[in-house]
């Protein structure tokens, strides 16, 4: 009989990578299958490394920034939340590092000493007759309110918290995000409907690398999380993220900006962010999502607007209003939020977008 328990832990055992292998393929298909549509997105920007693409308007090639050491990525032996670069990012974490572990601090040395002193007061030796007392309406009194207080001193912020992070002011770009077993597509609605298809970067020696693939540099990125095609967003802005999935649930999310939303498949959810200062943030799909979920980072790159205009053309995208055939309602979401009358227009394009 436990001959027979050995084997079936041998059979699992010798069954689980023969399932990772079997799943491979797939995976390698579906990320083979992205980079075969990156290089068709950058066909249209004429990117100088691109692939012959068609004969559209000479664009300057986009000048992508490298990361800042410690800024919007993890550190060696940290310890604490990342350095918020949104106004709810630091909201949340003043919230979290000084009010709850605070609070939670005080508890705990509260009852700490609270049992050592009756430990010590009331042990047999220096109390001999123990009281019979078995109720006292003061103290149980005061039990009673004293935590009602304390939840109640944490759910004010708190729901201050969610209001800033749902109720979100009006939106300057919008920006439909899809998780993809395993990567991410973005696509800008306000900018002719292009779409940016981001794969993580591998190793310079990583086996799988074929001769003139791309590999991952410092300029990147960390290992693990650097990507070859980022989000680039305008800095200063209110950007809109619509958040799904084309295959099972996935998780934006951007630990820099506080920022953590659902990918469900036909299911839109909605977040937003507003970064304050240029730069380049890293996250990571934050919902297991099958086999290669450890590597479908994100990259977010803030840039001033000018330079997020630049970075559209340089990927074939328009700026609203500058070509009416694209943009019929003339908005202007990166450059005059307040003359931006297209709400419409990016819903009407992400149902349509969301039903295939
Ligand atoms: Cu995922």
């Amino acid at each position: 009989m436990k001959l027979f328990g050995w084997a079936i832990a041998l059979a699992a055992i010798l069954a689980t990578p023969a399932a990772a292998q079997s799943a491979n393929p797939t995976n390698q298909a579906a990320p083979a299958a992205a980079t075969a549509a990156a290089p068709a997105g950058n066909a249209m920007a004429t990117d100088p490394g691109g692939t012959g693409g068609p004969a559209q308007a000479a664009t300057a090639p986009f000048q992508y920034e490298a990361p800042t050491t410690g800024i919007g990525e993890p550190v060696p032996g940290g310890w604490s939340t990342q350095e918020q670069v949104t106004e709810v990012g630091r909201e949340a974490a003043t919230f979290h590092n000084i009010w709850l572990l605070g609070l939670c601090a005080a508890i705990t040395a509260v009852v700490l000493i609270l049992l050592l002193y009756v430990m010590f007061r009331y042990r047999r030796g220096a109390n001999p007759t123990p009281s019979r007392t078995s109720h006292n309406t003061m103290i149980e009194v005061v039990w009673t309110v004293v935590p009602v207080l304390i939840l109640v001193a944490i759910a004010i912020p708190s729901i201050r918290l969610m209001r800033a992070q749902y109720a979100f002011p009006k939106a300057d770009l919008t920006v439909k995000v899809i998780g993809n077993q395993w990567y991410w597509t973005y696509q800008y609605p306000d900018n002719g409907g292009m779409e940016i298809v981001s794969n993580i970067l591998r190793e310079p020696g990583d086996p799988t690398l074929k001769p003139g693939d791309r590999f991952r540099t410092d300029a990147d990125g960390p290992p693990l999380l650097a990507v070859d095609d980022r989000m680039v967003i305008p800095a200063g802005k209110v950007v809109k993220f619509i958040v799904t999935s084309n295959d099972v649930i996935h998780s934006f999310a951007m630990p820099s900006f506080w920022l953590k939303i659902d990918a469900n498949p036909g299911q839109l959810n909605e977040t937003w962010a507003k970064v304050d200062r240029p730069g380049v943030y890293f996250g990571q799909c934050s919902e297991l999502c099958g086999a290669r979920h450890g590597y479908m980072p994100i990259v977010i790159e803030a840039v001033p607007p000018e330079k997020f205009a630049a970075w559209v053309a340089s990927k074939g995208g328009t700026m609203p209003g500058a070509t009416p055939a694209v943009a019929p309602a003339g908005a202007q979401p990166a450059v005059t939020p307040a003359a931006q009358p297209n709400p419409p227009t990016p819903s009407a394009a992400d149902r349509a977008t969301a039903n295939d």
